[in-house]
């Protein structure tokens, strides 16, 4: 099935929708208004250690027993979470810029905290580890239960580590978490920024692309016109707070257009990129398909530029109003692809919003 997406994924970037879903302003400057956490200090602290972290019955116990509390959408205790975000360095410092993927994999799009959803996805898609799955970032923020979504996917991480891979999306940054709801989550959850501080230090660690089998290239933005080739990613320095421009910052900040050439952003980071790139980049570094998220589409999916690019959403009715299916892609063995879409779960006791947004929302 394949549908023609070019204006409806104009139409449905995050910046017509409502000022308070624009991005822009408020993240090339840091907001300027939540220096008290440290922003302007926050270079990454190091923990990295010398060997990765090794599976044994006791900490598969640990972790088994956190996954199924988890999985009731009940927070984890800071002490408990600071364990996490200790073993969770130990696995993704020793992947790559570009880690590789094999398939079968199904591959995910944006979750914003929208964890009954990402439940829903797991009933969609199948289990985690009977399914691999690749998510290709924006865990957090938007959603009611951020911090739950980040704490299960970190927990299947790094009990399946060969199972599940995660990604890191513009909105696993210190900056970006402060202006959209994750700080403010962890607070309220919490009583500090003490997890807040955890995770955003273990979102630094998270590798920036995946390669699916030498042939997909997924990644949460889009192209860098500082970036030819694939090597050229495995060169970056990724252990970092998200920049604010360059290589790096246009991975997880660009988007496909129909303009050819690159192009300006609305959103102020990253850059617009026409088919002419997409088509150039898959040639040159033989590949059949980038595979990203980042844009909100309608469908769940979307194609652009005739098939080089398809973009993935996987949060149902996003920010619970904006009425759009979700999707995830099976690739399987033989790189058959297979769209599964699905619609917002339901969520007893939580405030029902109906697919349909009245027109004065957008
Ligand atoms: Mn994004």
């Amino acid at each position: 099935m394949e549908i023609d997406n070019d204006v409806a994924m104009q139409d449905a970037t995050e910046e017509p929708l409502d000022p308070t879903l624009d991005e822009d302003a408020s993240t090339r400057d840091g907001g300027g208004s939540r220096n008290e956490v440290g922003l302007e200090g926050s270079n990454t602290a190091d923990h990295r250690s010398s060997k990765p972290l090794q599976l044994d019955s006791g900490n598969i116990g640990q972790l088994d027993k956190w996954i199924e509390h988890l999985s009731s959408c009940q927070v984890l205790s800071e002490e408990d979470v600071g364990r996490l975000c200790k073993m969770a360095v130990d696995v993704l410092q020793f992947e790559e810029n570009v880690q590789p993927v094999n398939v079968p994999v199904t591959i995910c799009g944006d979750v914003h905290g929208q964890f009954h959803d990402l439940m829903e996805l797991f009933k969609i898609g199948g289990p985690c580890p009977d399914t691999n799955y690749l998510f290709m970032g924006d865990y957090v923020d938007r959603g009611y239960y951020s911090v739950e979504t980040v704490s299960y996917l970190v927990a299947m991480k790094v009990r399946y580590p060969k199972r599940i891979t995660i990604l890191r999306g513009n909105h696993e940054s210190r900056q970006i978490t402060q202006v959209y709801g994750f700080y403010d989550e962890c607070l309220r959850k919490y009583g500090s920024a003490s997890v807040w501080k955890m995770f955003t230090d273990l979102f630094d660690y998270f590798p920036i692309t995946a390669l699916v089998d030498n042939k997909v290239f997924c990644l949460h933005g889009g192209l860098s016109p500082m970036i030819e080739t694939v090597d050229q990613v495995r060169e970056l320095n990724r252990i970092q707070e998200v920049p604010h421009e360059g290589p790096m910052c246009d991975l997880l900040w660009s988007d496909p257009d129909d303009r050819g050439g690159w192009g300006i952003s609305p959103r102020g980071a990253g850059f617009t990129f026409g088919q002419d790139i997409s088509e150039q980049f898959n040639h040159t570094n033989d590949l059949s398909l980038i595979a990203r998220a980042h844009q909100l589409v309608m469908e769940g999916y979307a194609w652009s530029h005739q098939q080089s690019v398809v973009t993935i959403f996987s949060a149902p009715n996003y920010c619970y109003r904006c009425g759009n299916q979700a999707a995830i892609m099976e690739f399987d063995e033989n790189h058959n692809r297979q769209f599964l879409q699905y619609d917002p779960s339901m969520r007893p006791g939580e405030p029902t919003v109906s697919r349909k947004t009245p027109d004065y929302f957008l």
